[in-house]
């Protein structure tokens, strides 16, 4: 049996499938010269030094569709193969956008907490609030993700504009400065990887861009959202509101975002459903069992293709 390092949890069935192909280890105590295999997942991912220290590490499983916490360059320079977990979740993260986009627009938690508190009985009708129909909605990575928050929001009648690194075939708006399309919109939706390439892409100017009756709305990381800069746009008003699933440094939230009565925040929940969770704890394990026979992956990280 080959030896697996496995450093995310998983639920009985996965360890039961990797169980009969593997030997699993945990963080905590494995034998680094014997490790062939390590199954991970989107925020815990591996330290590449950590993965110096694993001489024979053909492949990595990761359990999520994002693998900014792997150090992909250092991965293929160690001839290490490495899977995640995309299109299974797209529908549920593409939900939890337009869901964090309506609970800003119609209050949401300012209402919930209008009916809990009896403010309605005793000051009357909660204020009124705004219709999230006929908006300009842009949408930073139209990815798969992307794309499929573009179709959820469909009912709501939008104008969809996006950006992303290249111009794609699609009948929306293409803008190649992320400043000059946030002034344009009245939402702004992240689902961009995180990494380098796009670290605090959405910084001061974009949030004023954006301006004091624009909505941010990010689902993919923290690092994409100049944090700082956003608590400052929120609490002068420069930016109206922003409904967020994911942190710079979760899983701690600053304090200031949580004050905040402009915030509706998530716990990094967009793909947490029974139903999605099934579906890519299935395929990360499918792929780390298909390599372990044939040393391929089902869906290897775009890296591999030269992508
Ligand atoms: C998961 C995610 O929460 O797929 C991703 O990239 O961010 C989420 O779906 C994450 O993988 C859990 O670690």
């Amino acid at each position: 049996m080959s030896d697996l390092l496995l450093l995310t949890n998983v639920t009985d069935d996965m360890r039961k499938q990797l169980a009969q192909v593997f030997t699993i280890h945990k963080a905590d105590d494995y034998p680094a010269e014997k490790i062939t295999h390590v199954l991970t997942s989107g925020s815990v991912g591996i330290p590449r030094a950590t993965m110096e220290t694993l001489p024979n590490l053909k492949a990595i499983s990761n359990y999520g569709v994002g693998y900014d916490a792997i150090d992909i360059d250092a991965a293929i320079a160690q001839g290490v193969m490495v899977s995640h977990t995309p299109n299974v979740l797209n529908s549920d993260v593409a939900t939890t956008a337009v869901m964090l986009m309506l609970m800003c627009y119609r209050e949401a938690l300012r209402d919930d907490a209008w009916a809990r508190s009896g403010d309605w009985e005793a000051l009357g009708a909660a204020p009124l609030t705004r219709s999230p129909d006929n908006q300009t909605i842009g949408i930073l990575g139209l990815g798969r993700i992307g794309q499929a928050i573009a179709d959820k929001l469909a009912p709501w009648n939008p104008t969809i504009v996006y950006h992303s690194r290249n111009e794609k075939d699609v009948a929306y708006k293409y803008y190649r400065d992320v400043v000059e399309m946030a002034a344009d919109c009245d939402v702004l939706i992240c689902v961009t990887p995180g990494g380098v390439g796009t670290k605090g892409i959405v910084n001061a100017d974009v949030l004023a861009a954006l301006g004091p009756q624009g909505t941010l709305v990010n689902v993919s990381r923290g690092s994409v959202v100049d944090e700082a800069a956003l608590i400052e746009a929120l609490e002068t008003g420069k930016l109206g509101w922003a409904g967020l699933d994911v942190f710079e440094t979760e899983p701690a939230i600053p304090q200031a975002l949580k004050n905040l009565s402009n915030t509706v925040l998530l716990p990094h929940v967009g793909s947490a459903t029974v139903e999605t969770r099934l579906a890519m704890g299935q395929l990360a394990v499918d792929n780390i069992i298909q390599h372990q026979h044939d040393g391929t992956m089902l869906t290897k990280v775009p890296e591999h293709e030269g992508g």
